[in-house]
């Protein structure tokens, strides 16, 4: 038996699984409840009382919340318990104006930290496993959560951070790293770097945990190719803990959602009525073994498919797609959540008009993204060199909203193509979610 796979809770019946849920979940309302006053009026709203839930088949009466409500009650606004029982906060990458800040007690460190180990060990970890976290460190939830879960299965553990290849490199063929965790994105630009330097066999790796962006089969594919490795995808979000929400097992179908510690569902974005699993919707989330920062219903965003068919893997929790896209416009490049408002932001800041276009691309594993934007027929009488040092200006002020570089291009008054209905902000040529399951011909995400 795999170290950290416990059959009685991976395996466990369905109806222990609803035991489990129900139970947990009525307790978390009771929760909320009494402890945020947020939560308490918008159940108020909607004349819905803790003693109206009974279990998962009442969850459809509880409000649903989204990262408005979080930007809203930013920073404490939605804290379920006393700040002293608080030991850290995560925070999303992505800011549109207020961050997202995530609050965990000690308990909440250690659930999110059993959720990781179970994705370690679905891909093959063991204590004699040597683990490198490529993930950043910090106020991302990528390098902790999976550094947490490797130290949970009493795996060494290198805690690398994002960046700096050639140290990477250098651990991996010397300490004979045998499972990497990174995005798949750095997963590949690693593979054409061990493979460029002819170092391929002296790497040890046998499996990677990519997550925290979209990626493609095919991407899977050349990424398993070039390393050598199986590569398993691990889903999860900063409100609700981390990476480790849902993950994937040896069959490499779909992800594994916790669900004794996440009940999901999903529902049309546009009416918020529930969608029947084998169909696609958004994915929300309910965190029902959480203390800090419980959220409730919990809208993603993010597009996806449920399966509740039987895992050769034996495990008997219910299964994600890859998500297959986001309802609202978030867009996330080199690992970072871009919202195209803040580009808006810093382009109207700097005395920009309002026509731009956002192009992102993607060469071999490397993304790009490249800020067009009209001048005003002033600054188009502008010298070379004023147009350069503009763009220049622009890169910095870009570099500082969103943390990454931008390729930025000023382009003359009137020259980006108007359209008649909404204005197409962004073309991402990178093509994420195209081979993602096809949607059921009742599409709720598709217009
Ligand atoms: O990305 C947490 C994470 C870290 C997951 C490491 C996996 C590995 P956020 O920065 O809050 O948290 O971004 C969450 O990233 O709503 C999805 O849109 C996207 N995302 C996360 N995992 C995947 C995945 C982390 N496996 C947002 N495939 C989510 C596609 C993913 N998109």
């Amino acid at each position: 038996m795999e170290h950290y796979f416990d059959p009685k809770v991976e395996c466990a019946s369905r109806e222990q699984i609803t035991a489990w849920q129900n139970e947990r979940l009525v307790r978390q309302v009771e929760r909320v409840y009494n402890n945020v006053p947020y939560y308490k009026k918008k159940m108020d709203e909607l004349g819905v009382r803790p003693e109206h839930i009974h279990g998962i088949d009442d969850l459809h009466l509880l409000p649903t919340l989204s990262k408005d409500d979080l930007r809203d009650q930013y920073p404490y606004g939605l804290m379920a318990a006393p700040l002293s029982d608080c030991v850290r906060i995560h925070s999303t990458s992505g800011t549109t104006g207020r961050r997202v800040v995530a609050f965990y007690t000690q308990h909440d460190v250690d659930l999110w930290e059993e959720c990781c180990a179970r994705a370690l060990a679905a891909a093959g970890a063991t204590k004699d496993d040597v683990v490198q976290v490529c993930y950043g460190y910090g106020l991302f939830t990528g390098g902790a959560g999976l550094h947490g879960g490797s130290h949970k299965l009493g795996s060494l553990t290198l805690p690398m951070s994002s960046g700096n290849t050639d140290r990477q490199l250098q651990f991996m063929t010397d300490l004979g790293t045998t499972i990497l965790c990174c995005t798949p994105s750095y997963a590949a630009y690693l593979s054409e770097s061990v493979n460029e330097r002819g170092l391929k066999n002296r790497i040890k790796l046998k499996a990677g945990i990519f997550g925290a962006e979209a990626w493609t089969e095919e991407m899977r594919r050349d990424i398993e190719k070039g390393l050598g490795i199986k590569a398993y995808d691990i889903y999860g979000l900063t409100e609700i803990s981390g990476p480790g929400v849902a993950y994937e097992c040896s069959a490499q179908n779909g992800m594994h959602v916790n669900e004794d510690h996440f009940i999901v569902e999903t529902i049309n974005p546009k009416t918020g009525e529930p969608v029947p699993h084998g169909q696609k919707g958004e994915l929300v989330f309910t965190s029902i073994t959480k203390e800090a920062f419980p959220l409730i219903r919990y809208r993603t965003k993010d597009i996806g498919i449920l399966y509740d068919e039987p895992c050769s893997c034996g495990r008997t929790h219910v299964r994600m797609s890859k998500p297959m896209g986001r309802s609202d416009d978030m867009l996330i490049v080199k690992g970072v959540n871009v919202f195209p408002s803040q580009i808006e932001t810093v382009l109207m800041n700097c005395g920009y008009p309002a026509n731009y276009q956002i192009i992102v691309t993607r060469t071999g594993s490397s993304d790009r993204i490249e800020v067009q934007v009209e001048m005003t027929p002033e600054m188009f009488s502008d010298s070379l060199s004023e147009v350069a040092g503009r763009e220049k200006q622009l890169v910095s002020a870009l570099k500082a909203m969103l943390g990454i570089y931008c390729v930025v291009k000023l382009v003359a008054p009137k020259s980006i193509t108007r359209s008649e209905g909404k204005a197409k902000r962004v073309i991402d040529k990178r093509n994420l979610y195209v081979n993602s399951a096809d949607p059921a011909s009742t599409d709720p995400a598709a217009n």
